[in-house]
């Protein structure tokens, strides 16, 4: 592989078997081109973000090692998004599978199409708890620690799943 760059995946599930949906992703994101996956976190159950009138959803975080653009590997999340019948109904509402690019190296990328590190990250303890439990000592690209930003982060309405099968281990 060319030079790799770590990239970390936000994946999110609230349809259609969501603990499935969550689970063949991860599986799928080992096999985009040029790209292998590293690890990931276990699956979460949490509390719906925006309209509260949906399925709770299931998220994970997972780490990419790839020789991807950011913009390549972005459209290869969305292929696989629709993939599993993602169809783009309403911001934050129900979806199938939704693939967010958190964070790609150290880069910062201000783009029509692709924002990065993810604007929503520092905010999320749906993101911040999975990446903190497979990159604890994460610094971001603004120099803030990972390990800080989860000590203010209320773990409301978060839950890690236990009995699931976690296909990297
Ligand atoms: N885009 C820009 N930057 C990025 C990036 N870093 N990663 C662009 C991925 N896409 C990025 O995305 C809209 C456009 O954002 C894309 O075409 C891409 O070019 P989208 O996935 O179609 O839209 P969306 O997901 O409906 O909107 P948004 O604002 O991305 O929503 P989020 O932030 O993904 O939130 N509650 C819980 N508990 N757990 C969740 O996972 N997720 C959402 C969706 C709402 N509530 C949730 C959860
Ligand atoms: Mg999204």
């Amino acid at each position: 592989m060319a030079a790799a760059v770590i990239a970390y995946i936000g994946l999110g599930s609230n349809l259609d078997d969501p603990v499935r949906q969550v689970q063949t992703a991860l599986v799928e994101l080992g096999e985009i081109q040029q790209s292998c996956l590293l690890k990931h976190s276990s699956l979460y159950r949490s509390a719906p973000m925006g309209r509260a009138d949906q399925p709770d959803y299931i998220n994970a975080v997972a780490a990419v090692e790839t020789a991807l653009a950011p913009h390549e590997l972005l459209s290869q999340l969305q292929r696989l998004e629709a993939r599993h019948q993602r169809v783009r109904r309403e911001r934050w509402g129900a979806r199938t599978l939704d693939l967010d690019l958190l964070l790609f190296g150290a880069a910062v990328i201000d783009s029509e199409q692709l924002c990065v590190p993810h604007p929503g990250l520092a905010a999320r303890n749906f993101i911040l708890i999975p990446l903190y439990e497979i990159a604890p000592d994460l610094i971001l690209p603004d120099n803030r620690g990972l390990s800080e930003l989860v000590q203010g982060c209320p773990r409301t309405g978060l839950q890690r799943l236990e009995n699931v099968d976690q296909p990297l281990s």
